[in-house]
């Protein structure tokens, strides 16, 4: 099941007919058994006509994010480990991330307030003080006050490689600015864990030519999703759910960074596709010491 947030409420794909569901979001999704409650919909409500499902899919569809806050695991794959490792390997904090990767505590990062967050069909932004940038395609946990994950999304952590490169304690800097995080296109809702064998895929297209495109698989990650859920709520309480992103599993080669103008796609089986178009920020200025 499929549940999209649009300006008009909640929009639930289930057996290929949709359903608009008039409640809160917040309180939609932050249930347990969220997938149960979903497939009673369908037995009170009458599904929409073709056309108009059409039209609501074609109009905008928001980030499906209430009030939660997003949270990030890092270096929760090799490649990111390896990739970390060689971009600070000057700032001398390479061991830092060797550590993290088999450490028994994961790397848990704040990331975005909902009201950062970009979605799919929108732009995120680059740092105009940063020269390496790159998007992180995540799979991403919706997990409920209770801590039990109820869906999952895409996420795209968006990080600047040479603000994290030149000292790791620049960490917040590299991760967290205007439009850093998106999330969409749609919360997957199942009564059973994603499959491990989902492919995760990116694509970066550049005036429409493929610069960047490579696909992994879910099953690659170092941690299991409770562990990570485990140590987030272990002294923190999210009275509406929370987001986190799971870590990335691909990254570009390090003569890649991102140019304003780029499209990136992000593709998780079972999820979707989610588009960014990437951007400077208009309202900020470039620091004059920098
Ligand atoms: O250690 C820094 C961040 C790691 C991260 O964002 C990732 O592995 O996805
Ligand atoms: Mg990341």
């Amino acid at each position: 099941m499929k549940l999209y947030k649009i300006a008009k409420g909640s929009l639930l794909v289930i057996h290929d007919a949709a359903y608009i569901i008039d409640d809160d979001w917040d309180k939609l999704i932050n249930r347990d058994n969220l997938s149960g409650y979903l497939q009673q919909i369908p037995v009170d409500a009458i599904p929409l006509s073709d056309e108009v499902y059409a039209e609501f899919m074609n109009g905008p569809v928001l980030p499906p994010i209430g009030s939660q806050e997003v949270w990030a695991a890092g270096v929760t794959y090799l490649k990111s480990r390896d990739a970390r490792m060689e971009e600070s390997e000057a700032s001398g904090a390479a061991s830092l991330y060797d550590k993290v990767y088999d450490a028994e505590r994961p790397e848990l990062f704040f990331k975005s307030t909902a009201q950062r967050v970009s979605g799919h069909g929108r732009e995120v932004y680059i740092r105009k003080d940063s020269a390496w940038n790159v998007p992180e395609p995540e799979l991403t946990l919706f997990i409920n006050s209770k801590g039990n994950i109820q869906g999952y999304t895409i996420g795209n952590d968006m990080s600047s490689r040479s603000i994290e490169g030149e000292n790791a304690l620049y960490l917040p800097q590299a991760k967290i600015y205007e439009k850093s995080a998106a999330l969409g296109p749609c919360l997957f809702v199942s009564a059973v864990p994603i499959d491990a064998a989902s492919a995760i895929k990116l694509v970066i297209k550049r005036n429409d030519e493929v610069v960047y495109e490579d696909a992994t698989t879910v099953s690659r990650i170092k941690r299991t999703f409770t562990e990570l859920v485990n140590f987030l709520y272990a002294e923190l309480s999210f009275p509406t759910g929370c987001f986190l992103m799971t870590g990335t599993c691909l990254v570009p080669p390090p003569t890649f960074t991102l140019q304003a103008g780029d499209v990136v796609e992000m593709t998780i089986d079972n999820i979707g596709t989610m588009v960014n178009t990437i951007a400077f920020n208009p309202k900020t200025n470039q620091l004059n010491q920098l």
